[in-house]
């Protein structure tokens, strides 16, 4: 007789969640002030006459038109009643910290990806604590609760259309796509809202009469590629809610990373180029120091208004040559850097194989890898320092990088929590 059927996944529903607090520095600040609740609160700098920009505009700030990177001045103008606090960067990367450790107690897959938000995959926790919109109840309640602040949660399929969904019901909200709706769900929506894409992509596609997802779904996706190379291929997909990206929890070391905060926010090419050259050193030094090579190269690119992104790109062999993630690295990060200042610039490297047999080289590759292996020779004999590409010399980039224990190969399963870095430096 045959076995009864076990349910099938498709019976199951969306399980990626994206959560993100609503107007996050403000929401704290009228938490610890019930007198400041009801009011615009506009958090950044001394005061209307400030030179900076707003942090985080409240919701009642924000129906005077105020929003995050604005000027202090002109949110002043805009709205005259508000109230102005300076940035308690400490204290919101506490609250931060408490927001995790609640998302962490649901699934210890979660991805931190700012101060306030996170990805969080639950399909392995669907049998403690219900499917993906019962826990994304669960943690709003949760985090309302505990810590006396609102988030908006979205439910999908994929991280693109969860962080889209999380968007749309602000402040408080929760969004649920339906698996297989997710093409249908964002072809309403203004092209704006599909992340990465910027002003620039959106005037390309002006000529195409392009202004909604669907619109852009519905393109040719030669058109697209004509007009925009490589990332028109990436945006048709995307258009259709397509995204592969796994919600990454840092747990696996299964990939090298470095990253690396400027002192000063630059918009210097030659600059960011040099900065990639000395990621993508690092980078391949430490797989070459392990015996690995990788397939797969990532860059993370954090803009001044704290909008991050990574590209991610499949060679079609496994490498650990600098010159090859660098080069990779810099066509993924090119489209992202231009035309805006920088915050941020990380390179990883990931989709390890073992290292080929050095007898299987092809004859100048042989002759480059002896050259390396001898300059990193020197490295480990006398710090890393003591052999610099003439291309970095006379650069402002800090050494040594910021190495990411969470993803070291060498030193595998250290403690959680060290993503906090970005966080917890006051923005
Ligand atoms: P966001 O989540 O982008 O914004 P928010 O939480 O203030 O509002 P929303 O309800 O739309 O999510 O950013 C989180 C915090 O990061 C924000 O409260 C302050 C800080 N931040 C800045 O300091 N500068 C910026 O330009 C942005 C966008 C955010
Ligand atoms: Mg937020
Ligand atoms: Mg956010």
């Amino acid at each position: 007789m045959p076995e009864p059927a076990m349910p099938t996944s498709e019976a199951r529903g969306p399980t990626i969640l994206h959560v993100d607090l609503d107007a996050f520095f403000a929401a704290v600040e009228q938490r610890d002030r019930p007198e400041l609740r009801g009011r615009p609160v506009i958090v950044g700098g001394g005061g209307p006459n400030d030179r900076g920009v707003v942090s985080a505009a409240s919701y009642e700030a924000r129906a005077f038109g105020v929003r995050s990177a604005m000027p202090l001045r002109t949110a002043g103008a805009l709205c005259r009643g508000a109230v102005f606090l300076p940035v308690d960067g400490a204290k919101y990367g506490r609250v931060s910290r408490q927001v995790m450790a609640i998302l962490r107690r649901f699934t210890p897959r979660v991805e931190q990806v700012s101060i306030d938000e996170a990805f969080l995959d639950v399909a392995g926790s669907e049998g403690l604590f219900g499917d993906g919109p019962t826990i994304a109840a669960a943690i709003k309640h949760a985090i309302r609760d505990e810590l006396g602040l609102t988030a908006s949660v979205g439910v999908a399929s994929t991280k693109l259309v969860a962080k889209v969904a999380s968007e749309l019901r602000k402040p408080d909200g929760l969004v649920v796509v339906p698996l297989g709706n997710e093409a249908a769900f964002l072809a309403p929506l203004p092209i704006a809202r599909l992340w990465g894409v910027g002003p620039q992509t959106r005037q390309r596609l002006t000529d195409y009469h392009v202004r909604t997802i669907g619109d852009l779904a519905a393109l040719a996706p030669d058109v697209l590629v004509r007009r925009l190379g490589a990332q028109g291929r990436e945006l048709t997909a995307r258009a259709q809610g397509i995204d592969t990206s796994p919600v990454s929890d840092g747990q696996d070391a299964k990939s090298v990373s470095h990253e690396h905060t400027f002192a000063v926010d630059t918009h210097d090419g030659d600059e960011i180029e040099r900065s990639l050259l000395a990621l993508s050193e690092g980078v391949s030094g430490r797989l070459r120091a392990s015996g690995l090579k990788a397939a797969t190269i990532t860059v993370k690119v954090r803009d001044a208004a704290f909008e991050t992104r990574t590209r991610q790109r499949t060679l079609d062999e496994p490498t650990d040559m600098t010159e090859v993630i660098w080069r990779t690295a810099l066509e993924l990060a090119r489209p992202q850097t231009r035309g805006r200042t920088i915050r941020l610039l990380g390179v990883g490297a990931s989709n390890f194989g073992e290292r080929t047999q050095l007898g299987l080289f092809a004859e100048g590759d042989d002759r480059r890898r002896r050259v390396v292996e001898a300059a990193d020779a020197v490295r480990s004999r006398f710090g890393p320092r003591a052999i610099t590409r003439a291309r970095l010399l006379g650069s402002r980039v800090a050494e040594p990088f910021e190495k990411d224990p969470m993803t070291a190969p060498e030193a595998r399963r250290v403690g959680r929590g060290r993503r906090q870095s970005e966080a917890d430096d006051s923005p």
